[in-house]
């Protein structure tokens, strides 16, 4: 599959990695908006969140609890960070692999 994210899980490409566990991996985004710009990521290949399913709730929920420890772990916590992820042409993805951006380390304009 010709996906770049799926590369970079499984190493044929490389990233800046803040964090991996088996179904999971965490690097730095290649171009940063934010001090801190963290993308987080399955390592199944799925689109985005509309194509999750049922049997991924699991991973899902252990990805929500993930993200909040690497946000802890940069120390976003105190000031506060965003996590958001997009799916389709409205949002702007560019990617078509499910990630999570975490951003922090400035104060963040408004969404939209
Ligand atoms: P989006 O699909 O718009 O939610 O954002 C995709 C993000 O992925 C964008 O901020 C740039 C980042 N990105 C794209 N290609 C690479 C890459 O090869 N390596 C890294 N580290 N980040 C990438």
């Amino acid at each position: 599959m010709d996906c770049i994210f799926c590369k970079i899980a499984q190493g044929e490409l490389p990233s800046t990695k803040v964090y991996e566990d088996e179904e999971l991996l965490a690097f730095k985004d290649i171009n940063p908006v934010a001090p801190v710009h963290i993308l987080v990521i399955p390592k199944k290949h799925i689109v985005s969140l509309a194509t999750i399913e049922a049997q991924d709730a699991d991973m899902l929920g252990r990805m929500m609890l993930t993200i909040r420890d690497i946000a802890t772990e940069q120390g976003l916590d105190e000031n506060g960070y965003r996590v958001l992820s997009n799916h389709g042409p409205d949002s702007g993805q560019i990617v078509d692999h499910l990630h999570y951006h975490i951003l922090g380390g400035r104060k963040l304009g408004p969404i939209g």
